[in-house]
């Protein structure tokens, strides 16, 4: 039997084929999205020969030391969407206001695009995985206006399409539209998507949890007994016997557990009692990644309830993650009901 072989493009207009009502703006989106992570790829392929390591100088709106590549994969999003008049608004974890609009994103964009446009960037020098992630929505007010910040404070329930690109030992763009989700390889040789794993499904036998233990001594009680019962350490409840994978990038440590079965948490850090902080960003990491784990038969929380149900009130609003295998990320809810 012979397999197909299918384009990133040909799955994506398949997708349009299922909508009789779709005009084409939504795939052609989906395909600028594809089309700035070769971009961006060819330039982290490259990053060891000197030209983009090391950190650009400059803080971005999140306090952080901005690297010269967390820029570059920045700037080539917004270019690539800046002018196509398929987006109404933009916004970027690497800048405080929605992105300045060109006139055709004003008159026609219908959609709003959030992205991390390279997230775990601190993996950049030491030639670790890095990605970007994307999230999309409708837009809300009307066409022919500016897009506005109240268009992008959408709660993940609402997103159309979501997705990742993750620059690893190859380079994968992994999405969903709520139709289940696909992953593509890039062919360097082709420069082309080409669809390597159709319908991902979380394993249900899992083998991982990823966290960062560093912060243990700054977790609530809660979340400690929770990593007891994923070590095997709760006397009550024997659990499944898991390892440990951590890489320190959501999109590396998200995709592992995605394949292989798990579940990543980054809780709350108790390091000021009274002013307890979470991580990682709802719009542009936690949210998007929560609709892919739950198109993967996953889920996704912030140990009271599910993610995707939170309606965002800032743009750089941040959240406790749980995410993974349902039965490991309901654990975790259940460990932080009773304990705190
Ligand atoms: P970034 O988007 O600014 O690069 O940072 C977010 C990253 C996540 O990818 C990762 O899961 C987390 O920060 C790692 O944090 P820590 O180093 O505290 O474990
Ligand atoms: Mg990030």
């Amino acid at each position: 039997m012979y397999s197909k072989i299918i384009t990133i493009e040909q799955h994506i207009l398949a997708g349009e084929k299922r909508h009789p009502e779709a005009t084409g703006v939504f795939s052609n989106l989906l395909y600028d999205i594809a089309l700035a992570a070769k971009i961006i790829a060819r330039e982290i392929h490259r990053a060891g020969l000197g030209k983009w390591l090391g950190e650009a100088g400059t803080i971005n709106v999140q306090g952080e030391k901005q690297m010269k590549l967390d820029i570059f994969a920045n700037e080539t999003l917004i270019r690539m969407n800046s002018f196509t008049g398929r987006v109404g608004v933009m916004a970027t974890e690497e800048m405080e206001l929605p992105v300045p609009q060109t006139p055709i994103m004003r008159d026609e964009g219908k959609y709003v695009l959030i992205f991390d446009p390279l997230d775990g960037s601190s993996n950049i020098d030491i030639n670790v995985t890095v990605g970007t992630i994307f999230a999309i929505y409708h837009r809300r007010s009307a066409p022919g206006s500016p897009g506005t910040l109240d268009d992008c404070l959408q709660p993940g329930r609402d997103l159309v399409a979501a997705g990742y690109v993750i620059y690893g030992s190859s380079v994968m763009m992994v999405y969903t539209t709520g139709d289940g989700v696909h992953g593509f390889t890039l062919d360097p040789s082709l420069g082309e998507f080409l669809l390597s794993h159709p319908n991902i499904q979380i394993p249900q036998k899992p083998l991982y949890y990823s966290t960062n233990f560093a912060y243990e001594d700054i977790w609530s009680e809660g979340v400690r007994r929770y990593t007891d019962y994923l070590r095997g350490r709760e006397p009550e409840e024997p659990s499944a016997s898991l390892s440990t994978r951590y890489v320190g990038a959501l999109v590396a440590d998200f995709h592992r557990n995605l394949l292989r079965g798990g579940v990543f948490y980054y809780p709350m850090l108790y390091r000021d009692p009274q002013h307890p902080k979470p991580k990682m960003r709802l719009l542009c990491e936690a949210a998007p990644v929560a609709f892919i784990a739950q198109q993967a038969g996953g889920y996704a929380s912030d140990g009271h309830g599910d993610i995707l149900d939170i309606v965002p009130t800032e743009l750089h609003q941040r959240v406790p993650l749980f995410i993974g295998n349902r039965d490991l990320v309901e654990k975790a809810e259940t460990y932080i009901r009773r304990y705190g």
